[in-house]
């Protein structure tokens, strides 16, 4: 497995779970000497994604991209996929496909997350789960056309309630043949709704395509109290070669969670 660090490049996602806040150029030199293998980048949009400077960056310090966030769109503007208005969640789609775009200039996936959004107001939950499968079948084919995946990353129940379990994402993939959709298995979230971490991601283990590298309190690796063993034991015996990626907050600072995270991450990663 490898490892990989998040940079937020969103002001208003302060206080946020990234641990590196201050642009990428630093992101990508700190990472480098902590020794990560990748930057994992959330910006404010597609257009903020200076790709040549990235691409630079990249070959600078020998890194790589994990993934790039699209959360932006509903922290800023608070656009989503299921919003009630057609004109928000084309928006919403327009944002992401953009995003995808710029990823797959860096060799990385997009990630969906807060911009599934959820069910409300008057929408029913059917509704809302057509509107999502016909917009991952849209990501689903934009990211193929790159010979990319993409990420869909269910999130505890406080941030949606469309899919909060990894085994029910992977179905509804499955349903509707969503074959380049992998899921990001994010483990702050699948502590508060999986009875079984280890269990569910052996489950959905061809359907796992990034992981999001957090514990029970969405504090770096070991500042936490969930046991890491059996999921790590759990990703091995799936084959998971992927990254994992420290979502978590930069407490007690930045430094502190990423020397943290790769402290976690070499004595798991054995
Ligand atoms: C995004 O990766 C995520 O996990 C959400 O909780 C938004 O922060
Ligand atoms: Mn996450």
């Amino acid at each position: 497995m490898k490892s990989a660090v998040t940079v937020s490049l969103v002001p208003q996602a302060k206080g946020g779970p990234f641990v590196f806040w201050d642009g990428l150029a630093d992101a990508f030199t700190h990472a480098k000497i902590l020794g990560f293998d990748a930057v994992e980048i959330f910006p404010p949009a597609a257009e903020a994604l200076p790709v040549g400077e990235i691409q630079a960056l990249m070959r600078a310090q020998q890194l790589a991209v994990a993934a790039v966030g699209t959360g932006g769109g509903w922290v800023i503007h608070k656009w989503h996929l299921c919003h009630p208005d057609p004109a928000i969640r084309a928006k919403a789609r327009d944002f992401i496909c953009a995003i995808i775009d710029a990823a797959a200039a860096l060799g990385a996936p997009a990630i969906l997350g807060s911009m599934q959004g959820r069910v409300e107001a008057d929408v029913s939950r059917a509704q809302a789960l057509e509107w999502l499968a016909d917009a991952l079948a849209l990501f689903n084919a934009r990211a193929a056309s790159h010979g990319q995946c993409f990420l869909y990353e269910p999130l505890n129940r406080y941030e949606t309630n469309l899919f909060n379990r990894a085994a029910d994402a992977a179905r509804f993939l499955d349903e509707h043949q969503l074959g380049s959709v992998k899921l990001l298995t994010d483990l702050f979230h699948m502590n508060l709704e999986e009875s079984s971490i280890p269990d569910a991601l052996r489950t959905c283990a061809s359907r796992v395509g990034h992981v999001h590298f957090a514990d029970s309190n969405r504090h770096a690796v070991g500042f936490g109290h969930t046991s890491m063993e059996p999921i790590l034991e759990a990703l091995r015996s799936i084959g998971y070669t992927g990254y994992l990626s420290a979502e978590v907050f930069a407490l007690p600072d930045t430094t502190a969670a990423a020397v943290q995270t790769m402290r976690a991450f070499a004595e798991l990663n054995r």
